[in-house]
């Protein structure tokens, strides 16, 4: 398979800073090798142009903070990856959970597309509902529409139906997320569930849920794994998926081969052990991308 790379070295949507050194973190865990090993040709698109906080306007505009930076960001990585040829599969390589507001629809390329969203928390936040201002909490709201119209309209129009929406580790949502979650019916499989169903009945009936759609899109946040996994993310959540439950959620996506793109997010080589969460979140990678070892 034809493998495009492209890095977002951003961390304006986050709280806390360090994630935009994600991208770099990734390639020094040798993301581009490992897939070249299970028989891939990969391409390194290289970063999208990104505003740094020292220089970027955090003036918020009803409760967004560097509004402007990101809608600039997210518009550069949905342009490229829009531009891409349909069989090539894209990773997007974080940065902060707020540039999927581009990736998303890029990798869409205008066809209706199932999103998986691992992760810790919802990111189902609107301007109004969110307790931070953080637009990193915000994207999964404005994928489907709702929330800030610049945001919502950066992939031309694009929108995921929240019928195509399936989250998995969730552990953490907010008061007024949680009405908007149940308002809009997305699918939630919280910590609560994994625990009870298990990863193989959830990965099995997410791919029975999402049958119908042309694509499909695979975002992970490294906060969805255990705090003692991935250390370096800076909302970290305790009781998160273990090692073998997320490679387990990667290999089953990747036998079902439906899977089309994908984000790898929220690295904070700052606050990592040794590169350690850039080492894990390329094996994710790589489990997807159908690792075999037998
Ligand atoms: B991430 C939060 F309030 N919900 O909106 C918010 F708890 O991309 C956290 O999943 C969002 O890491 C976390 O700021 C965003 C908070
Ligand atoms: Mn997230
Ligand atoms: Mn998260
Ligand atoms: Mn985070």
């Amino acid at each position: 398979m034809n493998i495009s790379l492209l890095g977002i070295p951003m961390d304006l949507g986050a709280g806390r800073r360090g994630v935009d050194m994600g991208p770099s973190a990734l390639r020094n865990a040798r993301l581009a090798h490992h897939l070249r090993d299970l028989g891939h040709t990969v391409t390194d698109l290289g970063d999208v142009p990104v505003a740094i906080p020292e220089t970027a306007d955090k003036l918020s505009q009803q409760g967004l903070v560097f509004l402007d930076s990101i809608l600039d960001a997210c518009t550069g990585a949905y342009d490229r990856l829009r531009a891409l040829p349909d069989d090539t599969f894209s990773i997007s390589m974080g940065g902060d959970h707020s540039m999927s507001m581009g990736t998303v629809p890029g990798a869409a390329r205008g066809k209706r597309t199932g999103v998986i969203w691992v992760d810790a928390h919802t990111d189902f936040n609107t301007p109004d509902s969110s307790p931070s201002g953080n637009i990193h909490g915000m994207p999964v709201a404005h994928l489907t529409g709702l929330g800030d119209a610049r945001l919502a309209g950066i992939g031309g129009g694009w929108h995921a139906h929240p019928e195509d929406i399936v989250m998995i580790g969730i552990r953490s949502i907010d008061a007024r997320e949680r009405e908007l979650i149940r308002e809009h019916g997305i699918t939630v499989y919280t910590m609560k569930e994994v625990d009870q169903l298990g990863i193989t009945r959830i990965a099995e009936e997410t791919l029975e849920r999402l049958f119908g759609v042309e694509r499909l899109h695979v975002s992970f946040d490294a906060d969805a794994l255990d705090p003692t996994v991935c250390p370096g993310v800076g909302t970290p959540v305790p009781g998160g998926l273990t090692y073998r439950e997320g490679h387990l959620l990667m290999e089953l996506l990747s036998e079902s081969q439906r899977v089309t793109s994908m984000d790898i997010v929220e690295v904070n080589p700052i606050l990592d052990v040794r590169n350690e969460t850039a080492q894990v979140m390329v094996g994710m990678a790589a489990s997807l991308l159908g690792q075999r070892i037998l």
